[in-house]
């Protein structure tokens, strides 16, 4: 069976569980605490040597990292992955977006939300890193203004990409109410069949987490 190294809070892991989920697919889902770095174990580094989760043991025994290219792993020859070349481009057109110019910012301003303190370097980065997201809820906010989904008007993987840390990005301190078109994708992804909250408890609970 398919088992997922994750953080219940984590929206990487998060895009991974979603996906599993919409697909019907049984998985078991092993909690990590990443507060105590137990993603830094040599026995977890030797899953995936950049110490993270999500990270998937395949059926095989072998493990896939990064979780946008976990998405494309399970989407294969599935609805959540178009069939046509263009469309596929589009696709992986999101997911870097959502790496390079979304996460960095979205994300990292949540977490460090969680944090007890922040040191000298993280306050002084931290109103970048604020513009730097609200340039990427700009543009997603402009693409979305005009269309139901971010790839040929229809759910796929760039859109549960970049929903795991839009749909949070108020516990960063963005304020999506400024943002009217992204609210009405963040409802449409939401309302679709098998969606589950980050919050939700999905996947089985291994026996032996080893
Ligand atoms: N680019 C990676 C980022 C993964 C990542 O940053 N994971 C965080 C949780 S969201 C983590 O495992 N942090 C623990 C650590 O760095 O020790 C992905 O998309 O999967």
């Amino acid at each position: 069976m398919l088992r997922l190294y994750d953080n219940q809070i984590s929206g990487n892991g998060y895009k991974v569980r979603l996906l599993l989920t919409q697909l019907g697919l049984p998985f078991e889902r092993v909690e990590m605490d990443i507060f105590k770095g137990e993603t830094r174990t040599a026995e977890f580094l030797a899953r995936n040597p950049n110490g993270r989760i999500p990270t998937l043991r395949l059926e095989d025994g072998s493990y896939l990292a990064e979780s946008d290219a976990i998405l494309c792993y399970l989407a294969e020859g599935s609805a959540f992955w178009p069939a046509e070349r263009k469309a596929r481009a589009e696709a992986l057109q999101w997911l870097f977006f959502e790496q390079y110019s979304h996460e960095p910012y979205i994300a990292v301003l949540r977490f460090w939300a969680n944090l007890p303190e922040l040191t000298a370097l993280q306050q002084a980065e931290r109103p970048g890193r604020k513009s730097r997201g609200d340039e990427a809820l700009g543009i997603m906010e402009r693409h979305l203004g005009t269309r139901s989904f971010l790839v040929g008007e229809r759910y796929g993987i760039a859109d549960i990409a970049l929903y795991a840390y839009t749909h949070v990005a108020e516990e960063g301190g963005f304020d999506l109410a400024a943002y009217p078109a992204i609210g009405a994708w963040l409802a449409r992804v939401a309302a679709e069949p098998d969606h589950v909250p980050i919050t939700a408890e999905v996947g089985l609970r291994p026996a032996d987490a080893a």
